[in-house]
């Protein structure tokens, strides 16, 4: 290894750091010591003024007697009265044509799993939401755009893009929530949230998948899909008679009531798949392929639709578990438990046995991630490494308009000391340098001037943080292919790594930021060091004077105040092993297309 190599890795954590890896996180330390900030219950705007969500409680209990006490006066009507009759809530045309009768057992096993595995993706996404706790409808995430927050607006006086030293950072604005309602709660926690809900998507898509094909095999969609318009009168008959607390016959065993086919169908057809489409329009990869940073799909509202359809979800498995509980527990959990018509008292233990279940794995979620995070992370490399891997594939190639540039780019990470930021900037950069080393023909130190003087390329391109704000800029630099002419990579350099002069948390303690990517992304055209954003000189705060784009990945890894590259074969060696600055010490995946 030559000398500059040395250096520069000398510059990141030492090995010994990785003694630590396996020890419980340090709440003090954490996040490059992030003070506790609890997530506010969430406000929604109504017109100018922002509304707690809470209110929902009373309105909704005066709306349920309301409902009630309507729904009765309504049954005292002669129409009304004729009118269930015609549409009693379901009809015997409801049977479906099965060859497996009532819940075969693939359907209850899967009926369990869906839960398990929508507890940890729901606790997961919540805790994602945190880690930026804003939705907008807006592709630009425009600070006071939002329509949902969980804390108050940002600062006014710290929106000063030129003023790094005072601007509010995206990791300034995340909030923590309680451990046992975010999973794992604590502040900036997104790694392991993500890793939580990425491996279980999987499983959850899995059965998903397997759910689909079983019951079109079995003949079971048909209690699950209308097949006539008379399901609308039905579900509203089933309304009416629910409402006024007067239940229909729960005929569930072999078919279900027009109110259940719509909430089933919804669930199922609709809510399920668009979870999953507007989870992968989130990511920068996809965005980048098809071009959805801007417009209908652009990942700010896919977050808003993610969000609602969590919402949905939620209020489904509510009252659900409600009608289970309220329309003859015993013979519903026979149904679902045993498979059987019966009413055997062991289905209400195995009920019993599942939910304890739950709620252990409830409890035991976050102290198990806080307690043992490597292996949190290396549980999510071995169950999503690999398709995240094949991910990055994509070609991120979408370009935007100049007016689709967003009027605010949120700043994100820790900013160089300002002495050595200061130093450096003074006379052109004359003190900074490029230094280009590793597996390498040609190594080389280029000047700012050296760096200015290489074709420059721009591009309109969208950043995608990993806390989920995102907003579209124009950068201005020189491609890393140009980068390659010159330095002369060696075969065997797969990865390059991008070295910031700033440290990656307060202070010297976790060594410099960087991040390794891999050597086919510097290939292609939009794989730029940036020294101009939007058609100016880049900014302290968006890392001047060079930064990395490229569209493939996530925003972290977009490394800023770059100084030095280093081509290596693989990243093993360096820091505490893992890919980057934010890897080893947030335990994040080095593979970042989602
Ligand atoms: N050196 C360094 N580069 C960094 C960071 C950092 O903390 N240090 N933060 C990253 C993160 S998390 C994001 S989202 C982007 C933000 O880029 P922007 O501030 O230009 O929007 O920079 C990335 N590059
Ligand atoms: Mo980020």
């Amino acid at each position: 290894m030559s000398d500059e190599a040395r250096d520069l890795e000398a510059r990141l954590a030492p090995p010994s750091s990785r003694d630590h890896r396996g020890d419980p996180i340090d709440r003090e330390k954490w996040a490059g010591g992030l003070p506790e900030v609890d997530a506010k219950i969430p406000q929604v705007r109504v017109g100018k003024r922002w509304v707690n969500v809470l209110w929902v409680i009373p309105i909704a209990i005066v709306g349920l007697l309301v409902m009630v006490a309507v729904c009765q006066q309504l049954r005292k009507y002669g129409w009304m009265d004729d009118f269930i009759d015609k549409y009693p809530g379901s009809s015997s045309s409801y049977v479906p044509n099965m060859s497996d009768a009532g819940f075969p057992w693939w359907l209850r096993w899967q009926h369990l799993f869906n839960l398990l595995f929508m507890m940890f993706i729901i606790r997961a996404g919540w805790q994602i939401l945190a880690d930026h706790p804003r939705l907008y409808l807006n592709a630009d995430s425009t600070p006071d755009s939002e329509w949902m927050r969980l804390r108050g607006p940002i600062p006014a006086d710290r929106r000063d893009q030129k003023n790094a030293r005072t601007i509010w950072t995206a990791k300034d604005d995340s909030t923590e929530l309680p451990k046992w309602l975010g999973l794992p709660g604590i502040r900036h926690s997104i790694g392991f949230a993500r890793w939580w809900h990425f491996s279980f998507d999987l499983l959850w898509v899995i059965n998903g998948v397997l759910f689909f094909v079983l019951i079109f095999a079995t003949g079971q969609w048909e209690r699950l899909v209308p097949t006539s318009l008379d399901v609308f009168p039905n579900a509203l008959s089933t309304m009416v008679q629910y409402g006024s607390l007067d239940f229909p016959q729960n005929e569930g065993w072999m078919y279900f009531n027009g109110l259940q086919i719509i909430a089933y169908f919804l669930t199922i057809f609709i809510a399920a798949p668009l979870a999953l489409i507007t989870g992968l329009l989130q990511a920068p990869t996809i965005a980048a392929k098809f071009g959805t940073g801007h417009g209908k799909l652009n990942r700010q509202v896919a977050r808003t639709v993610h969000f609602c359809v969590m919402l949905w979800m939620v209020f489904f498995i509510a009252v659900h578990t409600v009608m289970v509980w309220i329309t003859g527990l015993i013979g519903n959990l026979n149904h679902i438990t045993l498979g059987d018509n019966g009413d055997s008292w062991w289905a209400l233990v195995i009920y019993a046995v599942a939910m304890a279940l739950i709620v252990f794995l409830w409890a035991k979620a976050s102290p198990f991630t806080l307690k043992h995070p490597d292996k949190v992370q290396r549980m999510g490399k071995f169950m999503v490494g690999r398709i995240k891997g094949l991910m990055e594939w994509a070609d991120p190639g979408a370009e935007y308009k100049e007016e689709d540039i967003s009027p605010y780019l949120w700043p994100n990470g820790t900013l160089p000391e300002q002495n050595v930021f200061e130093e450096m900037k003074a006379d052109n950069w004359e003190k900074w340098s490029l230094e280009i080393t590793g597996l390498v023909e040609n190594p080389t130190t280029l000047s700012y001037q050296d760096v200015l003087d290489l074709p420059k390329s721009e591009q309109i391109t969208q950043h995608f943080c990993i806390q989920g704000w995102s907003g579209i800029a124009k950068w201005g630099g020189v491609r890393m292919e140009e980068i390659l002419r010159i330095v002369k990579p060696m075969p065997n350099a797969k990865w390059v790594v991008f070295y910031s002069f700033a440290w990656g948390a307060e202070g010297p303690e976790g060594g410099k930021y960087y991040d390794c990517h891999k050597m086919e992304h510097m290939h292609h055209e939009h794989t730029i060091l940036a020294y101009e954003m939007n058609g100016e000189p880049l900014l302290e705060a968006h890392g001047a004077p060079l930064r990395l784009r490229n569209e493939n990945e996530l925003g972290f890894k977009m490394v800023k105040w770059i100084n030095a590259i280093e081509f290596v074969e693989s990243f093993e060696h360096l820091g505490e092993g893992n890919g980057g600055f934010n890897e080893d010490h947030e335990y994040f995946g080095y593979r970042m297309p989602i």
